[in-house]
C-alpha cells in the first residue's frame, strides 16, 4: 500500500484512557547517526507538537529506547566476514544484520537534544540481551520477553495507543502490530514517522500489513 492510498481517521479527541508511544527518537537514527532514517529529523517538530497536545489534557506520553550492549548479535561487527544490511536469520535475530547502533551510554543512544523528553511519563528500554533483539516496544523479537511497556499501560487503563517516531517499517511497525496483540486500539501517526525501506517495498508491505491488522492511520492534524 503506497502512502496516497491510506484513509486518515479525522477529529480524533484524546482522553485519560489514550497513551502516546515515541518510538526510538535516537541520535543514531537521525540522518548523521550510525542507522540514518531518511528525513528522521524532520518530524521533530511535528512531535514536540503531538507531545504537546497529550501532555496539555494530562495524558500518558512513553518513550522507547533502542539500548544495545556493543557485543548485541544484531551488529554486522560481531559476525566476523558479515557487512551492515546482510541477510542473517537466527532465533531472535535478523532478518538483516544493522550497523552499530544506539550502544549503551553514547551519544548515538541518547534521544535528539530537541526533543522535548522531560514531558514523559516513562522510557522503556530495549534490546538489552545480546542475544535478542528487539523492534517492537512491548515484545522483543524472540517472541517471549515483554519489556514492561503493555503492564504500564494496562496499570494506567490505557485503551488506545498512538504510535510515531522511527523507523517506520521496523520499530514503529512491530510495536503497532504487537499493541494489537495485547488488546490496545492502535492508531499510527503516518506523518509523525519516517522509514527505513530495507528490503525494498518494505515501507509499503509493513503499511498493507498494519491495515490488515485494523490499525488506524492519522497524521497530526486528526488531532482536535
Ligand atoms: C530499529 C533497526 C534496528 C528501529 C532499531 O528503531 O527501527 N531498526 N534497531
Ligand atoms: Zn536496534
Amino acid at each position: 500500500m503506497d502512502f496516497d492510498e491510506i484513509k486518515y481517521v479525522i477529529d480524533i479527541t484524546i482522553s485519560k484512557t489514550d497513551a502516546l508511544i515515541i518510538v526510538d527518537m535516537q541520535n543514531d537514527f537521525m540522518p548523521n547517526g550510525t542507522l540514518p532514517v531518511r528525513e528522521g529529523n524532520q518530524i521533530i517538530p511535528g512531535i514536540n507538537q503531538i507531545i504537546k497536545i497529550f501532555y496539555e489534557k494530562g495524558e500518558s506520553i512513553v518513550l522507547t529506547q533502542d539500548w544495545h550492549p556493543k557485543t548485541h548479535k544484531s551488529f554486522a561487527s560481531n559476525h566476523p566476514g558479515k557487512n551492515p544490511g546482510d541477510k542473517y536469520q537466527i532465533e531472535a535475530i535478523g532478518p538483516i544484520l544493522w550497523p552499530n547502533h544506539c550502544i549503551q551510554g553514547t551519544n548515538g543512544a541518547e534521544f535528539h537534544n530537541s526533543l522535548e523528553i522531560s514531558y514523559a511519563r516513562a522510557i522503556i528500554r530495549k534490546g538489552m540481551n545480546p542475544e535478542i533483539d528487539s523492534f517492537s516496544g512491548f515484545l522483543e523479537y524472540d517472541k517471549k520477553t515483554k519489556t514492561g511497556l503493555s503492564g504500564l499501560l494496562k496499570s494506567l487503563n490505557i485503551k488506545r495507543v498512538f504510535i510515531c517516531g522511527l523507523a517506520l517499517d521496523y520499530c514503529c511497525y512491530f510495536t503497532a502490530m504487537d499493541g494489537v496483540d495485547f488488546g490496545f486500539k492502535v492508531y499510527f501517526i503516518v506523518d509523525l514517522t519516517r522509514g527505513i525501506d530495507i528490503p525494498e517495498g518494505n515501507i509499503s508491505q509493513t503499511l498493507s500489513n498494519m491495515k490488515v491488522k485494523g490499525i488506524k492511520f492519522a497524521n497530526l492534524n486528526s488531532f482536535v
